[in-house]
């Protein structure tokens, strides 16, 4: 670092002042591994933030990316094309089942859900239902931060400050149930019919006034929420009999973190709209983007054939060096098999992660793919802290962790071995045992 000065950046989700007394600073990281700027090695249990599911500096996204950068750096984004956009939207829907063969370009996954908002309401408008303005989220859902996905996101901290945001929104109850399903490996069995609360929300509302239902096909950040069995499949029976459509927010779900390429194939249940971001560029170049399917498509399709059918974009949408490292991904994701090779591991995974369940501490363990979530009984009067520690603990012994509420989140890079696997689940009972 040439600078000692802390003060200046404002981070994000980072509680600052307690960040700047002790910094955490990487310096670099390769494979499974993090190296930080005091030289110690830090295993990436979370792949960043859930998007280097192919584990650091892979050299097919790197070469890509410079060479890119000497090619073409910027084109525009409107009215102008690169042929890196069609091919990366080619391969992508080829990814995709059924006609999910549309896709659209953001810069991130906030930017990918309030695009798919925008699409649902549009796509009714254009077909005469434009009544159809009511979107609906569910209880601890996450779909970023921005002002669509907020609203329709269900993390009151995450909402609480920030006004009444959109409205004629309304939220389905959450599916967590650890009376009901704890300790349960993989999919809880109770709770499908915790999908009929949208039957309440279109008694209340009326499905006519309905454009959309988004949800986290399994809900990442607010703590490793799994769907329960048939939970899904009933959310699609209930939109396709009223009309609504379904998104998927698959920006964590995506590329290969269930152990199938998306959660739409993992549950064999096809929304109308699917977002991603992360895990399709690697997490290396920031980039987002929105499935459609050819139905909602050729929707749009219908004006004059000189006229702009969507009005709607980013300026870095498609952007060269996004495509260029997305494209590199999916080669890597090919070569090393990374978007099926969750599914050899899950198993190994998942006794790993209910190892711990004898720990007192250890009030549920939930498990799909290559992700676990840790429920810790909280402190008393101290919600979080007994998490948070568990995190700094980690970080002291070498693991990178994610903590949500008093959840412990494990989704590592897809490349991870078991010897891995071992040492994350071994020294998270160690730290466990000994907190207070
Ligand atoms: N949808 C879902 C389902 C997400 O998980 C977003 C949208 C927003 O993506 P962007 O690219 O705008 O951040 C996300 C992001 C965590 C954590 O540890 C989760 C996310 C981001 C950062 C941390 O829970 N998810």
């Amino acid at each position: 670092m040439t600078t000692k000065n802390l003060e200046n950046y404002w981070m994000p989700f980072t509680a600052n002042r307690q960040f700047k007394a002790n910094p955490r600073l990487v310096k670099s990281a390769d494979g499974m591994y993090f190296t930080l700027t005091d030289g110690r090695k830090l295993l990436d249990g979370i792949a960043g933030l859930w998007c280097c599911n192919a584990g650091h500096n892979r050299p097919l996204i790197v070469d890509a990316i410079r060479k890119q950068v000497g090619e073409l750096d910027y084109s525009p984004a409107f009215q102008m094309g690169h042929p890196k956009q069609f091919e990366l939207a080619e391969r992508l829907t080829s990814l995709m089942p059924g006609d999910l063969n549309k896709v659209f370009f953001t810069n991130s996954g906030s930017e990918a859900v309030d695009t798919a908002l925008k699409i649902a309401l549009a796509y009714h408008r254009i077909r005469g239902e434009g009544q159809r303005t009511r979107l609906i989220g569910r209880e601890k859902g996450y779909h970023g931060v921005n002002f669509g996905g907020m609203s329709v996101g269900g993390m009151p901290l995450n909402r609480k400050m920030f006004g009444t945001m959109i409205n004629g929104v309304d939220h389905m109850r959450h599916t967590h149930n650890i009376q009901g399903n704890a300790f349960s490996k993989g999919l809880p069995a109770n709770g499908a019919e915790y999908a009929d609360d949208l039957i309440r929300m279109i008694e209340l509302h009326d499905a006519s006034t309905i454009a959309a239902v988004i949800v986290e096909p399994l809900a990442g950040s607010a703590g490793v929420i799994l769907p329960p069995q048939g939970y899904l499949q009933r959310l699609r029976k209930i939109c396709d009999e009223h009309g609504i459509l379904l998104i998927f927010d698959e920006v964590i779900t995506g590329f290969g973190r269930l152990g199938a390429p998306f959660a739409t194939k993992y549950f064999n249940v096809q929304p109308d709209l699917v977002t991603v971001a992360k895990g399709m560029t690697n997490g290396v170049i920031p980039m987002g983007g929105v499935f459609a399917s050819d139905q909602i498509y050729n929707t749009f399709m219908t004006g004059p054939g000189n006229a702009i059918e969507f009005f709607h974009g980013y300026t870095y949408s498609g952007n060269p060096m996004a495509c260029a490292a997305a494209l590199g991904t999916l080669d890597t994701y090919k070569e090393d098999g990374l978007l099926t090779r969750g599914a050899d591991l899950a198993e190994y995974w998942q006794a790993k992660a209910h190892s711990l369940a004898d720990l007192d501490l250890v009030i549920d363990i939930r498990n799909l793919g290559l992700i676990a979530g840790i429920e810790l009984q909280p402190r008393e009067g101290q919600p979080t802290a007994r998490a948070f520690e568990a995190f700094l603990k980690a970080y002291d012994s070498g693991l990178l962790i994610r903590t949500t509420g008093d959840t412990i989140a494990l989704s590592p890079p897809l490349i991870i071995e078991k010897e891995q696997i071992d040492f994350a689940f071994d020294l998270l009972r160690d730290i466990i045992i000994n907190l207070d």
